[in-house]
């Protein structure tokens, strides 16, 4: 049923370090034309430190882990292209659609192929207004039963961030900032939230990883917050005053289900003049990189 490539089957055979990265960042998180040049980037970044890139999509029907360029590029550019939750996996592949993978999709495909290592930028959580409109990313359900190991700058800051964290607690999802104890705030270096754990290196991580297994607790991933460089991140005072309207701007035009999350990054996008673009980008990039020595170091181990 999947379709692994060939790359990606023989590095995991031969136990080289692989990293999974998601689509729905590239097909709905980003604006074209830049998102295909970031695709390509980002499988740059991650073979520049020795480990193989896996993108993950579904094209007509068949998952992919692992995309040659032509295939990025249907995913990049091609209409239509759906947004694909895990519970939409079965519902793509038995209609034949083509879709991008969420965090939950791609965790699960990933950890179905015999990938342990993920990197993407932010993931979904607890939404503001969650009290009335239930909006909860199957992120979180997901990643409370998949044993993978997801590098990330935090969770979106348009959402609820402490409602998020206290889910992932309840969930039983572990939690480590990298070389902090704040946890990330996807555009901006810190969220204003504390993380109980940090983890240094990524032989720490990959002995956490190892601890994981050595426990058999129920299968739940390891969430490694990465926080943007300071000079990198979003001017946080910017990044009030955006959200705030695009929060505003989301409710007055009645966007509701999956359509929230891509709405408002393009609101950002275009109401800071790129600048939230740049740090979604510096995020993404250092969370690839470090996705890449994690791999390895779970090889070594
Ligand atoms: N990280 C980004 N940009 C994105 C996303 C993550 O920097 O667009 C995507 C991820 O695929 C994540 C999804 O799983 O947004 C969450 O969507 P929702 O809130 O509808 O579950
Ligand atoms: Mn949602």
């Amino acid at each position: 049923m999947l379709v692994v490539s060939e790359e990606v089957r023989e590095a995991l055979a031969a136990r080289r370090p692989v990293v999974a990265l998601e689509s729905t960042i590239i097909a709905h998180g980003l604006p074209r034309p830049r998102n295909l040049q970031v695709a390509l980037e980002l499988e740059d970044a991650v073979r520049r430190e020795g480990a193989v890139p896996a993108t993950i999509a579904v094209l007509d029907g068949h998952p992919h882990v692992g995309l040659d360029k032509q295939q990025l590029e249907r995913v990049a550019n091609e209409e239509g292209i759906r947004k694909l939750g895990h519970r939409d996996l079965p519902l793509a592949v038995a209609s034949g659609a083509s879709g991008a993978t969420t965090v939950s999709a791609t965790a699960l495909l990933a950890a179905l192929a015999g990938i342990r290592v993920f990197a993407t930028g932010g993931l979904g959580g607890v939404h503001r207004e969650w009290t009335v409109t239930q909006d909860e990313s199957a992120d979180l359900g997901l990643l409370a039963r998949t044993r993978i190991t997801v590098v990330c700058a935090g969770v979106k800051s348009i959402l609820d961030v402490p409602a998020t964290l206290q889910r992932l607690e309840t969930l039983g999802v572990a939690v480590a900032g990298y070389g902090t104890d704040r946890f990330p705030g996807f555009y901006l270096t810190d969220s204003g939230h504390p993380v109980d754990w940090t983890l240094r290196t990524p032989e720490e991580v990959a002995e956490v990883m190892r601890a994981q297994n050595a426990l058999r607790a129920p299968e739940s991933a390891l969430i490694v917050a990465n926080p943007v460089p300071e000079d990198e991140q979003l001017d946080p005072e910017l990044h009030a005053r955006v959200l705030a309207e695009a929060l505003e701007a989301c409710a007055r035009e009645g966007i509701t289900g999956q359509a929230v999350t891509p709405f408002l990054l393009d609101h950002l996008v275009r109401h800071t003049d790129g600048a939230s673009l740049r740090a979604n980008l510096a995020a993404v990039r250092g969370n690839v990189r470090l996705a890449a020595r994690i791999a390895a170091a779970w090889t070594r181990a």
